[in-house]
């Protein structure tokens, strides 16, 4: 048979790698659109390397809950995870940048404030064995209620879903009670009570079916906050040199599509929402005031706390 008529080093050369497997772990739901777009760089991994790195998506929370990922890749549980950068904030102020309130209110300061905080980032993830591929941002926050908001007095006394840190002090200064909830758990959260107000994203409002369980929405683009993907640099490192260029290339075009596939979210998902009966009204010029102050308190307690990279980061986005 040909198969035994091959010098060995010639049957060496043709044996085909051992594919690489990796699972790679999110907090959001298969329908949000970063989980989409995971999904499509895994492919694009796939494509590119010829089957030879396969990376296998665990949406939701599945794998691991969402304040577990970064400490799974770093420990190398798994090799690659992404999370909501911003729940690092407690580790660093620099984490948090982009959750602080009308720092950043469009896609282009959201652009730059990413470019002005990522040396920083960068190096506080290399530190602890983790190398960012690429993040992306959700759509602005907008504040949802089962009222329409006047002013912030109106919020007050409310149970009010949170995300990270920041919202938790966001809610606390406007007088809310703040619940931490993952985004998947929205809709029961609010059905059971357990929350009635909520600022996030028109994506994860309308994924989370929000006129099922309120009716008023506010695009107040309070803050345009982004997920990350970090990948254990020694896995990384142990990659063929042409596995390791695939996975760059496929994480730029990750980049470059998920901010546009973001942009076109925003427009998409608020008419979604009031395509379904929810409605959508400007924010007053009293409640925008209102939530201006709680950002100008955030913004002096994050410059107590802001490392010296941290500020900056903060500069260099002023400029
Ligand atoms: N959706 C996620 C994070 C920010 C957003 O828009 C959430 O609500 O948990």
């Amino acid at each position: 048979m040909i198969r035994f008529a091959l010098p060995f080093t010639a049957m060496l050369a043709a044996a085909p790698a051992v594919a690489e497997t990796w699972d790679m772990p999110t907090p959001y739901g298969d329908t949000t659109f970063h989980t989409v777009n995971i999904r499509q760089f895994a492919d694009d991994v796939k494509a590119a390397t010829d089957g030879a790195l396969e990376i296998t998506v665990h949406s939701a929370g599945s794998l691991f809950p969402h304040a577990e990922i970064k400490n799974a890749v770093r420990s190398r549980q798994v090799p690659i995870g992404e999370f909501f950068l911003s729940t690092l904030a407690n580790e660093d102020a620099a984490f948090g940048m982009d959750s602080q309130p009308f720092l950043a209110t469009s896609y282009d300061d959201a652009e730059k404030l990413w470019a002005a905080q990522k040396p920083a980032v960068e190096k506080l993830l290399a530190d602890q064995g983790l190398m960012p591929l690429f993040s992306v941002a959700w759509p602005a926050q907008g504040l949802y209620t089962k009222k329409e908001i006047a002013s912030v007095a109106d919020l007050n006394g409310l149970r009010f879903r949170a995300y990270n840190a920041a919202l938790e002090e966001f809610a606390t200064l406007a007088g809310a009670a703040p619940v931490q909830v993952e985004a998947p758990d929205i809709p029961q959260a609010f059905s059971t009570g357990q929350v009635e107000a909520m600022i996030t994203s028109p994506s994860t409002g309308a994924n989370s079916k929000a006129w099922d369980f309120l009716s008023h929405y506010s695009p107040i683009n309070a803050w345009v906050p982004k997920n990350i993907v970090v990948v254990n640099k020694r896995v990384f490192d142990g990659l063929d040199a042409g596995v390791q260029e695939a996975v760059l290339k496929a994480a730029a075009d990750a980049e470059a599509r998920g901010w546009d596939m973001s942009k076109a979210e925003a427009e998409a998902k608020t008419k979604e929402l009031a395509d379904n009966g929810i409605t959508v009204y400007e924010p007053s010029a009293e409640l925008v005031e209102g939530l201006q102050e709680i950002g100008a308190k955030m913004s002096e307690t994050w410059k107590a706390k802001a490392s010296d990279d941290a500020k900056a980061a903060l500069d260099s986005y002023m400029q």
